[in-house]
This record gives C-alpha cells, structure tokens and sequence, in this order.
C-alpha cells in the first residue's frame, strides 16, 4: 500500500534522500502541477463551462483548435513565466518558442509541451491529457534560441503527463523511476497513489489503429498478424486490443498493466516519419515507459537517442512492455537486412 504523502512532499524527499531535484526543479514541477490541476477543472466543466467546440483557428500542425487546447496552452503559459525556473518553454499550440518575458526572472530550465492531447476526444467525454518535458538550457548564454531545445531525450530533467479520465491523475518521473499522484478533490492536492511503477517485459494486449493497417511496412504488418493469430499462430498466445486514441490514456494503461502502443510510419504521407511529436509527446513518454522497465523505439533505434532537428519534427513510435518492442524493432531489423 504507497503511503499516502503529497505531490510536495514526494518531491522534498526525493530532493532530500536522493538529492535529484534542485529546488528550481521541484518548484517547476509543483507549478506544472498546479496548472494540471486547474486545466483539470475546466476539462471537468464539459458543455458546462463553454470550453468545448472549436476555437475556429488552426494550429503550426495545420490542425483544428479546439477551444480547450488554447485554454490549456494559457494556463501552462501564465503559470510558468513568473516563477523563476523557466528560461522558456514550446507548445504544440505554438510555432515558435516562447521566451519569458524580461520582466520576470529566468532560470535554468526549458519546458515543452503538449497542453491538451487526444483533442478529437474531447467533445465526446474520452480521457484526454496533457504532456510534458524538461530539459536543462545547455548554455550559459542569457538569450535562448530553438536550438537549445533541440537535445535528445536523454537529455531531460523530468517527464509527466496529466491524464484528464474518470481520475485526474499527475504521473512523473525525475529519472529515478515512476510516481504516480491522484488529484483529490475535496483537499486540492495531488496525492501519491503509486511509486516506483513497472511494466511487465511480456504482454497480450496491443495498441494500433487497425483502420490504418493497409498502409503499414512490412514489419508492422508481420507483427501484428501473428498477435492476431493468437495461441494457433507463431506467438502461442492470444492478444487483446485497445485503442482509445489519446496517447495519455493508451501509455496510462500500459504503465498501469503493461501493453504496447504502436503509432508507426505509413505510406499515407510517406514524406512524415510518424504522426507523434518527437520533442512533447515521444520523448516524454519515452522517458517515463524507460525509467518503468519499458522499452521505447522509432522500429529501429531508441526514441531517447534521437537527435531532434526541428522543434516540432514527428517520429514512429512502438513503446511498452520490453520483450513486444524489441521484437518489433527486431522485425524492422530484419525487413531491413
Ligand atoms: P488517430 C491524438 O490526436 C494523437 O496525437 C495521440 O494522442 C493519439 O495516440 C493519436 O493522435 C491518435 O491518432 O490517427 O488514431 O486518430
């Protein structure tokens, strides 16, 4: 039974016993949080709060804004610029970066993001989320640029997401392993319901849009036949699906009871290496699915690994339960040879 202590609390331990979280850090993740939890109450609101629909805008991605994405966007904004942390931050919901204002003061540390993932879901009551990273400002030049965002995920500080579902529940890892915290609503607090996360190697449930199957390579075509095949075919098991398309809810269960989530490339739009961002939703999910014994690849090399050249470049994504996802990455391997 995880003793039941505070979002603030697990972070001055984990300052204290481990000595992994700077202050700068610990009051970055503690306004994150709070701006999770306040993007959780208009979430909450539905058609009572006037914040679904769309925002009759598009995005950098050329997508619909739901009105829920920009209110978001704002909320990780206004919360962030003034405490100190933050020499700036990037959105999915925003091209370019944006730099804290020189009235406030700035810090070591750089936050992206995605404000409000899985927004097709939103106008239709499905559990949506929003998405994380922070990474280090790799100079000690005072004005920052898009380059110095562009670091590997192995670079990151820290990594969480929110997921807005039937629990508003904060999960977070600052690289020594995975916590995850229950908004209570009465107090106001996240509350740590689950510490030190793992994911079971094996799986039987997989995670794919099966409509997009026509389209797939070759060895994510052969991967998921044989999961198909079930216990008469080459893998001698049978396998569920699921696939609630929000990356935040699909990666919840898989932290929760393991799994494994494809979004691969397609020959939809051949000239895209995926769907995924690489910077706000591949890499944070990486990190956090790593640091629970998990396993996170392109179908050939570790996510984490990845060299970014652009702030919002997409990546294939196969992540989860380890033995599914070195199988896959094996079948890549192999179509390649
Ligand atoms: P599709 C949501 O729009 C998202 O970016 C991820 O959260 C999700 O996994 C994926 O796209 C769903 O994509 O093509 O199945 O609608």
């Amino acid at each position: 039974m995880t003793r039941r202590i505070s979002l603030t609390q697990y972070l001055v331990e984990q300052q204290r016993q481990h000595g992994r979280i700077p202050a700068e850090l610990r009051l970055l993740l503690e306004v994150v949080a709070r701006a999770c939890k306040r993007i959780a109450i208009s979430v909450n609101k539905g058609a009572l709060g006037d914040v679904l629909g769309t925002a009759g805008s598009e995005n950098v991605q050329g997508e619909v804004q739901k009105k829920l994405d920009i209110i978001a966007n704002e909320v990780l904004i206004e919360a962030n610029e003034w405490g100190g942390a933050l020499a700036g931050m990037a959105s999915e919901e925003m091209d370019g970066i944006h730099v804290v204002p020189n009235r406030y003061p700035r810090g070591e540390y750089l936050l992206l993001f995605d404000p409000l993932d899985g927004s097709s879901n939103i106008d239709v009551n499905v559990s949506i989320g929003t998405i994380f990273s922070v990474l280090k400002k790799p100079s000690d030049r005072p004005e920052i640029t898009v380059d110095d965002f562009l670091q590997p995920g192995s670079a990151q500080a820290a990594a969480g997401y929110c997921v807005y579902g039937p629990q508003s529940t904060l999960v977070l890892t600052v690289g020594d392993g995975v916590a995850m915290f229950t908004l209570d609503r009465e107090q106001g607090s996240w509350v740590l319901t689950a510490d030190n996360v793992q994911i079971p190697a094996d799986t039987q449930e997989f995670a794919i849009n099966m409509s997009n199957m026509r389209h797939w390579a070759p060895p994510v075509t052969r991967y998921i036949e044989e999961c198909l095949q079930g216990r008469d075919g080459p893998r001698g098991k049978d396998y569920n699906m699921r696939w609630i398309a929000s990356m935040v809810a699909d990666v919840h269960r898989i932290l929760s009871r393991g799994g494994v989530f494809l979004y691969p490339w397609d020959r939809r739009e051949p000239g895209k290496p995926g769907k995924l961002r690489l910077m706000y939703e591949a890499n944070p999910m990486g990190f956090l699915i790593e640091q629970a014994g998990g396993a996170a690849t392109n179908g050939r090399q570790r996510i984490l690994d990845l060299q970014p050249t652009q702030l919002h470049e997409r990546v294939s994504v196969v992540l989860g339960s380890r033995h599914e996802v070195e199988r896959v990455t094996r079948y890549h391997a192999e179509a390649d040879r």
